[in-house]
């Protein structure tokens, strides 16, 4: 079971105190603590769920929800999958992955792809080398007849869940979500930035579409194209599977994106797809909007047929192109994530 430890700072936040009437707390032993080599305070999960159910602490809504899940991935982690996250280990990973979706295990899932994230694996590696090769092997066993369509479908909503987890986390740090408490309290008008300002300055913001054309229902490399973009701050309209051309074209006049992707997995287009294809790459083109498509269907040589403004071959290549084509450090970049795209990993 993976140990979890929050600082003086997690604790205060929680409680909704300062630091120092938590430091007091610990030193009067009302809260176990443990101090690092360098001589901070870290506490466990299992202690502060205990001071907070016996001391009666109010818990915003939100940080209360954060710890239920910290403490449902810690219990899910079994001692080896933690070793492979800190080692980075993504084909020890991998083979966990593959393991715990066979087996339909929704909690071990969510808790290793989430665990990954917090270790600093980036968005797009995790989605490259851990997600694609454990699916690609999912339809393996499938053409072999060693899995059934209604398995397949299991195994891909536990796992579109938990990247949706993952999104939705990822818009609570970047402060787009809103909090249960939002609609109660009042915003703060001084210096702080409120939300309504950061917002509208997040709507100013380069945006994309991510789309799959119409007739492909394979969306979770898609998904993989979006979490990138939303981490280096981009504002993601998520479309989805299958849809068509025109009804594209209505969402790109409505959103005016900066960017659209497009996800393109089925090997089989129609002649008329194809034209269709090419009149809305001009359209967006008359428009100014970049066009970036990617999946595995461009690994065929019929694909060449279809041009944009990027082939992305993996989610790492349109990380790389998003980062040398637009000036990300103008959009409120979350945190988190710009601090683990830093991380050099091994690729
Ligand atoms: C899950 C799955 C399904 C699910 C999809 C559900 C969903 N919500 O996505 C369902 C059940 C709907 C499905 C249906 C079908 N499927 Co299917 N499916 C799969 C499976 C097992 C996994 C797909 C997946 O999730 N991959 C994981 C992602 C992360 O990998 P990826 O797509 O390669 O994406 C990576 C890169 O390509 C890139 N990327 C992808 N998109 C984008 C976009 C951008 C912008 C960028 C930058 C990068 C990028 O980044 C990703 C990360 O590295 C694959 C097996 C396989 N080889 O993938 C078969 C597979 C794709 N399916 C296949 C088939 C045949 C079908 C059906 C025709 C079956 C049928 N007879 O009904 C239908 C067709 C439906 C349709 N019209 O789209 C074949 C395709 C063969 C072919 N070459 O055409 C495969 C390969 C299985 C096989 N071994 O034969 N399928």
């Amino acid at each position: 079971m993976m140990t979890q430890f929050f600082s003086t700072k997690e604790l205060s936040e929680f409680c909704a105190v300062g630091e120092t009437t938590v430091k007091r707390w610990s030193n009067m032993g009302l809260i176990r603590h443990h101090k690092t080599v360098g001589g901070h305070r870290k506490f466990k999960l299992e202690d502060v769920l205990e001071f907070i159910s016996k001391n009666n602490i109010t818990v915003p809504a939100e940080k209360l929800e954060r710890l239920t899940t910290e403490k449902k991935y810690a219990e899910s982690l079994d001692l080896n999958s933690e070793i492979l996250l800190v080692r980075g280990d993504l084909d020890g990973l991998g083979a966990k992955l593959l393991e715990h979706l066979l087996a339909f295990r929704k909690n071990e899932t969510d808790a290793l792809l989430s665990k990954a994230v917090d270790q600093g694996i980036p968005i797009a590696v995790i989605f490259d080398k851990l997600i694609a090769p454990v699916m690609h092997r999912v339809g393996e066993l499938w053409s072999e007849k060693k899995l059934g369509v209604g398995e397949e479908h299991i195994i891909t909503n536990i796992l579109t869940e938990a990247i949706l987890r993952i999104k939705a986390r990822n818009e609570v740090d970047l402060g787009l979500a809103p909090k249960p408490d939002e609609t109660t309290t009042t915003r703060p008008t001084d210096d702080v930035m409120s939300s309504d300002k950061f917002l509208s300055l997040y709507e100013k913001q380069a945006s994309v579409i991510c789309t799959c054309p119409e007739s492909e229902y394979h969306q979770v490399g898609l998904l993989g194209a979006s979490l990138v973009c939303q981490s280096l701050g981009f504002k993601v309209n998520y479309v989805g599977a299958a849809v068509p051309f025109k009804d594209l074209e209505h969402v790109v006049m409505e959103m005016h994106p900066t960017l659209v992707c497009m996800s393109f997995t089925i090997a089989k287009l129609s002649p008329a797809t194809y034209r269709r294809y090419e009149l809305f790459r001009k359209f967006l083109k008359k428009h100014g909007v970049r066009f970036i498509i990617g999946g595995q269907f461009l690994r065929e040589t019929k694909s060449q047929q279809l041009n944009a403004d990027f082939r992305a071959r993996s989610c790492s290549e349109l990380e790389q192109y998003l980062k040398e084509n637009f000036e990300l450090g103008k959009a409120p970049q979350n945190e988190r994530f710009a601090a683990i795209n830093t991380v050099a990993y091994a690729s």
